[in-house]
């Protein structure tokens, strides 16, 4: 792959040459294709979408619907099955409110401790509200497996909530075998595909996932938008989570209101016009270069890096075991933050913290983590970099 091709279209380079960024995990870097096409749309358009009967209005509402088509056909799915939100902790909130209604008092729900905190506080809430009993599935060294999935799957299983690559170990789930798991016992199953998005061709007819969420921010595009996936059926039967503008079909003196179908019932208010737009961009790029392609050089780099650290005295890797694109590490003794500062005078971008994530930080019984994510840029100089300066803060702060 030539990746000085890539990086040539992520603008970002050309200010900071030096970059060594690691940290596409919270935020990937912007695709020069995705800004320009919100730019445009924001020099020469500007106007609201659904609403005007205007030329300048026909045409945005065109790239707004086009956005979504393009988002459909990424992931398999139907148009009407797509919804813009701001983003994937959108996404699951306004979900976890919509299905209010589908569960009951007695009713289990399943998630696992991997869940970031957008993926598990809004399920904690609603089992809180609704009385359910929440389950977690046991850990197999930071894997979710189906022998321990069925563990906890039982006939009284309603929701299953899991993340399809975690963000702190980078190991995914055995998605497509536990739909067909929980479906046979009657239960939903809820992605969040904010970590998978990137690297791995999701197709949700496949998959046969019930609901997928995931942010563009985390694909080369856009910040402030998201996307809700839910079958067309499913989408019928829950509530809106947001009221106002446009998502209303017909408004009573009596309350009796009624709303529109799918997915404009769920897109009260004036949506995310720019972004989604912005959101093809990236889709093109991540299509052009091909998922298979970019994750495995991804895999490659953390390989790489994993090699060279594996044996380093002083350092503790927290997922060495299965296939990844994050290394999750620590300086013993060290905090990440320290580290990580010592880490951007290298101009090396890495995360340091519990990433969102406080019950996976304590599966792994640290209260933080260093987190390099690699992503499409990434070259071989800069793990090489990045090694070197973990083995040089290594020894700085333990006198090695
Ligand atoms: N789910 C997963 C698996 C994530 O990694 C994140 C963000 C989210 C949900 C939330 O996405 P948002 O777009 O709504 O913010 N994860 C991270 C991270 O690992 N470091 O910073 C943000």
């Amino acid at each position: 792959m030539d990746v000085s091709k890539i990086k040539s279209q992520f603008p970002v380079f050309k200010k900071n040459p030096k970059l060594s960024f690691f940290d596409s995990a919270a935020s990937s870097l912007k695709h020069k294709k995705s800004v320009k096409l919100m730019s445009d749309y924001l020099l020469y358009n500007g106007s609201n979408v659904h609403r005007g009967v205007y030329q300048l209005a026909h045409e945005s509402t065109e790239l707004y619907e086009n956005a979504r088509l393009k988002v459909a056909e990424f992931i398999k799915a139907d148009q009407s099955e797509i919804i813009f939100t701001k983003s994937t902790t959108h996404a699951l909130n306004m979900l976890s409110y919509g299905i209010e209604d589908l569960v009951s008092e007695g009713d289990e729900i399943i998630v696992s401790e991997l869940e970031h905190h957008s993926n598990l506080l809004p399920w904690l809430r609603l089992a809180l509200k609704k009385n359910l009993k929440v389950k977690f599935i046991p850990l197999e060294d930071g894997l979710i497996t189906l022998p321990n999935f069925k563990k906890v799957l039982s006939n009284k299983t309603k929701l299953v909530i899991t993340n399809h690559i975690s963000n702190v170990l980078g190991y995914m789930a055995p998605i497509k075998e536990m739909a067909k798991l929980a479906h046979r016992v009657g239960a939903y199953i809820i992605v969040d595909a904010a970590q998978s998005i990137a690297h791995v061709k999701i197709d949700v007819k496949k998959l046969d996932v019930d609901f997928l969420a995931f942010s563009g921010h985390k694909m080369y595009g856009p910040n402030g938008i998201g996307v809700l996936y839910g079958k067309y059926e499913l989408l019928e039967k829950l509530n809106p989570a947001e009221y106002g503008g446009e998502m209303i079909d017909k408004v009573s003196l009596e309350s009796k209101n009624t709303y529109k179908r799918p997915p404009y019932k769920f897109e009260a208010g004036t949506p995310p016009i720019a972004e989604a737009i912005g959101l093809v961009g990236a889709i093109e790029f991540i299509e052009k270069i091909g998922q298979k392609k970019s994750y495995q050089h991804e895999l490659e780099l953390r390989n790489y890096i994993l090699e060279k650290l594996e044996n380093v005295e002083g350092i503790t890797i927290y997922n060495k075991k299965y296939p990844s694109t994050l290394v999750t590490l620590n300086i013993d003794g060290v905090h990440p933050h320290d580290v990580a500062s010592f880490l951007d005078q290298h101009s090396i971008a890495v995360r340091a913290g519990h990433h969102c994530n406080q019950l996976t930080m304590k599966y792994l019984n640290v209260n933080s983590t260093i987190r390099a994510s690699v992503g499409i840029y990434n070259t071989k100089e800069d793990c090489d970099k990045l090694v070197h300066a973990l083995i040089e803060t290594r020894n700085f702060f333990m006198n090695f």
